[in-house]
């Protein structure tokens, strides 16, 4: 699939680092990067955008394949219903899916990500080996799935390999349920070299992610730095850490220290790192984390989902801490409600309003989108600089729902509108380095997308009606 390739635009109303500004020609470079911008009124007649242009978002956290159980876990099964509780459904259904399926769905998923406001996803995979636990054939056949799905959408894929290999501290052998997930040190290096070339021609970028650290000893982290100094310096660092109470309490059980310490400890966490949730920290890791120029990977609305807690964001932004906003379970696709649940969640906990703006983007919506925008960008080991020169030209146009209603209303508002107003606004055109890949919000190959998901579904309700005798998915 070719896409239309833009080599610049004119916007009448675009959100910039330096917040709303008009009457912007901004041209792209055959890298997909911005290469100018200035005021002017369009003397090149360069396509106009008379809609509202924000930068597009990097969703920097995504399980790609939960996607398709999204609505079905949300049954109480037992007297308390937990994180854990929910781990075990999403492990039985990992059980089920061919690499077919892994690419039906990761296609869908990412369409929709498209038409939710991400031009750019970080896809923290972890499904490797097949049903029985060997490795394929071809040990990236899974990944392969995923780089499929983002070449037919068009969505800019930063690719992470997941190493996992325990079922908690102190080395503890995996479980069964786990069995797809479960690489060694040599299985791992052999998949990232076999995925090297194939990434650089897509234009993915590969990064390298130890799954957490109940699930990655520390000389095997160590080991995975070694790796990747050979095989792909300085590439991004993605970990889940410290997400739930148990595991603070496990990680404290096991040698005393708190998880974010823990990490701190053993490896060298700097602005190419980024830490997944980070729900339960300590003023000093608060401090740590921000200071060391690493992007907390925020899942707003899978956090309060599975009951994670509330991330510490007042403190966090106060010390300048950067930060990005992760799909992770995929229960939603659209990144004005990730960021919704972000601040919500501040709201309710202070009892206050409007607590995430900033002296340079006193509107919420502005200062949580540009922020998530950089944060994303960075996770994604991607330039960070927004609608700027050398920033991506990955943009989202804005389209009221009602424009005749909202006239009154200054279109600086319309993010806000987005964000925080249930009524808010579609996307029209999403452009991703320069690539039209939704017009008018519609996507060349939504109808097969569409089709190839709904006969993944049914494969995939198959087989868990035929595994499913006790009835753990769905009704
Ligand atoms: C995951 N998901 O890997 O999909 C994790 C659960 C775990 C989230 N934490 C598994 N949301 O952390 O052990
Ligand atoms: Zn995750």
């Amino acid at each position: 699939m070719s896409f239309d390739t833009l080599t610049g635009a004119h916007f009448r109303l675009a959100l910039t680092p330096e917040g709303w500004r008009r009457n912007l020609s901004v041209t792209f470079g055959p890298d997909g990067l911005i290469t100018g911008l200035r005021e002017d009124d369009n003397p090149d007649r360069l396509p106009v955008y008379e809609n509202p242009v924000v930068p597009g978002i990097t969703d920097l956290h995504s399980h790609a394949f939960q996607y398709a159980m999204a609505g079905l876990s949300e049954v109480r099964r037992n007297p308390v219903d937990s994180f854990w509780s929910w781990r075990d459904i999403m492990y039985f259904f990992a059980l089920t899916l061919s690499p077919e399926d892994m690419q039906a769905i990761a296609a869908r998923l990412y369409l929709a990500l498209l038409k939710g406001g991400y031009t750019g996803i970080v896809e923290f995979h972890y499904v490797h080996n097949d049903l029985d636990g060997t490795p394929y054939a071809r040990r990236e056949e899974l990944s392969l799935a995923i780089f499929e799905a983002a070449r037919a959408t068009g969505l800019d894929l930063t690719h992470l390999p997941v190493f996992y290999a325990h079922s908690n501290f102190g080395g503890l052998a995996p479980t069964e349920g786990q069995r797809r997930f479960i690489q060694d040190l040599d299985g791992y290096a052999a998949m990232l070299e076999a995925l090297r070339a194939p990434a650089r021609e897509a234009g993915h970028t590969l990064g390298i992610a130890p799954h957490s650290l109940r699930a990655a000893t520390p000389e095997e982290i160590t080991r995975l730095m070694e790796l990747r100094a050979d095989l792909l310096p300085d590439c991004p660092v993605h970990i889940h850490v410290a997400e739930q109470v148990k595991e603070v309490e496990d990680a404290l059980a096991w040698n005393g220290r708190r998880p974010v310490e823990q990490l701190f400890d053993i490896a060298p966490v700097d602005r190419r790192w980024c830490l997944i949730h980070a729900t339960h920290l300590s003023d000093d890791e608060v401090a740590r984390i921000a200071r060391s120029g690493a992007t907390v990977g925020l899942c707003p609305m899978t956090e309060a989902n599975l009951g994670d807690g509330i991330f510490r964001a007042t403190d966090y932004l106060a010390q300048g801490g950067s930060f990005g906003i992760g799909s992770d379970s995929n229960i939603t696709t659209f990144a004005a409600q990730e960021l919704q649940q972000l601040e919500y969640s501040q709201r309710l906990r202070d009892r206050q309003r409007n607590v995430l703006a900033s002296d340079a983007f006193p509107n919420v919506a502005a200062n949580l989108w540009t922020r998530a925008m950089q944060g994303g960008a960075r996770a994604a080991g991607r330039p960070e600089q927004g609608l700027a020169p050398g920033g991506m030209a990955s943009f989202v146009e804005l389209v009221s729902p009602e424009p005749e209603a909202l006239a009154a209303v200054a279109p600086e508002a319309a993010l806000d509108f987005h964000v925080f107003a249930g009524r808010g606004f579609h996307v029209g055109d999403v452009v991703v380095r320069g690539r039209r890949t939704v017009q008018a919000g519609h996507h060349p190959l939504e109808d097969r997308i569409h089709a190839d998901y709904a006969a993944a579904m049914a494969r995939i309700s198959e087989r868990l009606a035929a595994r499913d005798a006790d009835g753990r998915m769905g009704g």
